[in-house]
């Protein structure tokens, strides 16, 4: 159970994208610092640095205008690169915002021909992803928004996109693809305004899908921590509602632009909240890094990058469980939830528990007085964080 080194093993399902350790480190105001990888070397970085699988983009493995030769040849060479290097390919998604035929969205388009061309892309990025069994299929809606309203009414949007998912969740149930659909939120950019802003958007979406038990969430850290939630809270509620289908980690400053740092790197106290609760419940899905390293870094750092992710995980699944063990911390956890002698059933309602409810007297006096040591309790936690205890 405790891993000493922190390295990785393929049952910790770490997985990162072709576009993350492909990352080349354009940003708006500069351009790349790093030479272009093909699919292949990025295959033999991640078996090098001990990555169970990769996940991509059609136009990630796949370039937008290439020819049905070039892809078959792409997609042969990627094959024998997996095969030899035993790397899976858990998920696929579609790039819906690259192409300049997106720049009003995908979806959610005004222009009925961009809305229909862009279930064609999707679907046939379904069909490549089948290719290398891919069992998820991940849906990032970057281009879903605007920087004006008066583009169009946003519950069309709504509207549009819920079709949208509809018509893909039954193109896989025809093709007997069985894939699960993870939906992935993000408040702005590149739009001005993203719609579906959080993970919490999402869930009240999909109880409105036809199919809504295939389709689920992509929560990822940097996403929420932009709109200045806490993550770890919308990921408990989507694995609460039996949605957390996948998770994008990273890391990032609230308040910035898209940062996808190294997991753990920014807030390493909010990461170990996260690891511990996806440890705690037994989450079984991929832990997917969706970041990439600093535009300082060569493919040396690059790949240090990738083991820092991944190691950062460890070392704080490895905190939880000494969290977890702790004496003082599990008599305190213990004393705040403890309930006094005879305080009645609330779980259920019915007409008996009501009365029984109605009958108790409740000091809240004393309630008020119940010590809760929050601070000693966090303070135990930094130092189990810090390495001290
Ligand atoms: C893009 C985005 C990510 C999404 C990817 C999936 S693409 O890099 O910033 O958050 O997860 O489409
Ligand atoms: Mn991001
Ligand atoms: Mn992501």
């Amino acid at each position: 159970m405790t891993n000493k080194n922190y390295t990785s093993r393929p049952e910790d399902r770490f997985t990162f994208g072709l576009w993350t350790i492909g990352n080349r480190g354009r940003d708006p105001f500069g351009a790349e610092v790093r030479e272009k990888l093909t699919p292949v070397q990025i295959v033999e970085i991640l078996a090098e640095v001990g990555a169970y699988g990769v996940n991509f983009h059609d136009n990630d493995l796949v370039p937008i205008d290439a020819t049905t030769s070039e892809r078959d040849k792409i997609v042969s060479e990627f094959r024998a690169a997996l095969e030899a290097h035993n790397v899976r390919v858990p998920m696929a998604t579609v790039s819906l915002f690259s192409d300049p035929v997106f720049r009003d969205g995908a979806f959610t388009a005004n222009d009925p021909a961009v809305r229909a061309y862009a279930l064609q892309k999707t679907c046939a990025a379904m069909d490549l992803g089948k290719e290398f069994d891919a069992e998820m299929f991940v849906l990032w809606g970057g281009r879903e928004g605007t920087e004006t309203d008066a583009c169009r009414n946003p519950a069309d949007a709504v509207k549009r996109f819920r079709d949208a998912l509809n018509y893909l969740v039954e193109y896989s149930i025809s093709q007997k693809y069985d894939y699960k659909f993870a939906l992935e939120a993000k408040p702005n950019e590149p739009r001005g305004d993203i719609y579906f802003p959080t993970t919490g958007s999402y869930l009240a979406l999909i109880e409105t899908l036809d199919h809504k038990e295939l389709v689920g969430v992509n929560p990822e850290v940097a996403h929420e921590t932009m709109a200045g939630l806490n993550f770890t809270h919308a990921v408990a509620q989507a694995w609460e509602a039996g949605k957390l289908f996948h998770i994008d980690l990273n890391d990032q400053m609230p308040g910035r632009y898209d940062q996808d740092f190294r997991f753990g790197s920014a807030n390493p106290k909010q990461a170990f909240f996260l690891v511990k609760f996806l440890e705690d419940v037994g989450y079984a899905g991929m832990r997917h890094f969706d970041a990439h390293a600093y535009r300082t870094s060569d493919y040396e750092d690059v790949k240090d990058f990738a083991r820092g992710c991944m190691r950062t995980y460890l070392i704080l699944k490895e905190k939880a469980q000494r969290w977890n063990a702790d004496k003082e911390i599990q008599g305190i956890i213990r004393e705040i939830h403890e309930a006094g002698d005879g305080v009645p059933q609330v779980a259920k309602f019915s007409k008996h528990h009501k009365a029984q409810l109605d009958a108790y007297e409740f000091n809240r006096h004393e309630l008020a007085q119940k010590s809760l040591p929050y601070e000693r309790l966090d303070q135990l936690t930094m130092d189990i964080l810090f390495g001290v205890r």
